[in-house]
């Protein structure tokens, strides 16, 4: 009990050193700005002891939402150090789309859209006394959550099936992930395209910890492609050489309509457009990304129109479906249970779950994205599992995440094989999403265990 008190009041206090005023950084040195999924769990994180600070936390990130709807996955701080992050505002020049929000610099791509989902759970986290003014910031906000989804339907499906493209790795929010490397790597950066930079994030955390230069080289080629065609949706949309259907995007943009279809009801809106996006979303899902004969959902290539065979957390976002044929759900678990994912099963020290193959030849378990465990996807793969009643797993995955935080502390990532920390230091989502799952865990045991408990609130 005690252990997880201090867990808790520890994680406040990353979440306070980060708080900008109006908005929370990622971190005090790599990430100091406003990221746009980081803003959604944080917020999460961050209501279950100050609902003003979440609903402010959103409310800020919205003000950056462009004419188009697009939530960019920066909104940059002025009063950050100028040469703190690269590539910066006068890299991104996003004043150059006319839709781009006038007077806050941001980037001119975005993230996955599990905004709704931290909506819905920010006004769930409500104390009775503040509930009627969190459900007037949600009618306020739900246009723009409404705004946010319409873009990816309208802007990002080429080819009309429901489902979202994303023109940039960063938008996937899981940026060098191996699930796209066969795409990603036959970039060629044409010689002497890029003027002469210095990358800032190597100068913060270890080389060995982050993306390789020719990866880098590649995300900024494809800023400056995406920069010089204006942020013309639909010039991006038919030019960028990278173009990939993600199943995490795209469930968590499921798992966000189904948040929508109940803020709907919650501020008097009408659900069933909702109702519609979220069959469509569903079938699509399963009719596009879902591969029976390699047992996986596999990131789609429009451009080379291939499915792409990497086996990587990614395949496992279905889950946040809740509609999922329980046939696929038992395949995904029996994956998430074998030695790719799960070698513990065969002894010695592990930690759950690495963010690709353990036994792919280039798995790296300290490389950003391309082995380590983060807690945002554990998180998500508790929420998908416990939906789906998969309780043993789902909890397992939770004593693995904060075994990680009480060893190693509020790292971006982790090695899954020895548990030492990665990446920046007291990384504000880690925070806020081990606080979610400390007192998450606690509300659904009550309800279970109703016997009256001793000590403060917000803690155990
Ligand atoms: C680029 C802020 C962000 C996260 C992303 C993570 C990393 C940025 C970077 O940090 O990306 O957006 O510079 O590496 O990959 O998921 O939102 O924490």
């Amino acid at each position: 009990m005690r252990a997880s008190r201090d867990l808790v009041d520890t994680a406040r206090g990353v979440l306070e050193g980060n708080w900008m005023g109006r908005y929370t950084r990622p971190s005090q040195s790599l990430y100091p700005h406003q990221w746009s999924w980081d803003s959604a769990f944080i917020a999460i994180g961050r209501s279950w002891y100050d609902a003003a600070r979440a609903r402010q936390e959103l409310e800020t990130l919205f003000e950056a939402q462009w004419a188009t709807g697009m939530v960019p996955s920066i909104a940059f701080d002025p009063a950050a150090p100028p040469d703190a992050y690269f590539p910066g505002p006068d890299v991104w020049q996003a004043q150059r789309a006319p839709a781009a929000p006038r007077g806050r610099p941001t980037s001119g791509i975005t993230q996955p859209p599990i905004h709704a989902r931290a909506a819905l759970e920010v006004h769930r986290h409500a104390p009775p006394d503040q509930h009627a003014a969190s459900l007037d910031w949600l009618a306020r906000l739900y246009p723009r959550l409404v705004a946010q989804h319409q873009y990816l339907s309208r802007a990002r499906d080429p080819r009309g099936t429901g489902l979202a493209a994303i023109v940039h790795p960063w938008e996937s929010g899981l940026d060098d992930s191996p699930a796209w490397d066969r795409d990603f790597d036959r970039i060629v950066v044409p010689p002497g395209v890029l003027p002469p930079y210095r990358r800032r994030d190597v100068g913060h955390v270890a080389a060995a910890d982050r993306p390789t230069d020719a990866d880098y080289a590649r995300f900024l080629y494809l800023l400056t492609l995406e920069r010089d065609a204006d942020y013309d949706d639909a010039r991006v949309v038919a030019a960028s050489p990278f173009l990939i259907v993600d199943p995490l995007f795209n469930a968590i943009w499921l798992w966000s309509e189904h948040a929508l279809a109940e803020i709907a009801g919650l501020v008097g809106a009408d659900p069933a457009p909702h109702r519609a996006a979220i069959r469509r979303l569903h079938e699509a899902l399963l009719g596009e990304l879902w591969r029976s004969e390699r047992r996986r959902f596999c990131a789609w290539d429009l451009r080379r129109d291939q499915r792409e065979p990497e086996d990587t957390i990614v395949s496992f976002g279905p889950l946040l479906d809740p509609d999922l044929p329980e046939s696929i759900v038992s395949v995904l678990c029996r994956e998430l249970e074998s030695p790719s994912f799960h070698p513990r099963r065969d002894g010695g020290l592990h930690y759950l779950v690495p963010t690709y193959d353990e036994r792919a030849a280039d798995f790296d378990p300290d490389r950003y994205w391309r082995g380590p465990v983060w807690l945002n996807t554990n998180w998500l793969l508790w929420h998908g599992l416990r939906q789906h009643g998969r309780v043993a797993l789902a909890e397992e995955i939770v004593a693995s995440t904060l075994e990680l935080v009480r060893r190693s502390g509020f790292r971006e990532y982790f090695d899954p094989l020895d548990g030492s920390g990665h990446g920046s230091d007291r990384f504000s989502w880690s925070a806020a999403l081990c606080i979610d799952m400390v007192l998450a865990g606690r509300q659904a045991h009550e309800r279970t265990d109703p016997r009256p408990r001793t000590g403060r609130a917000g803690a155990r």
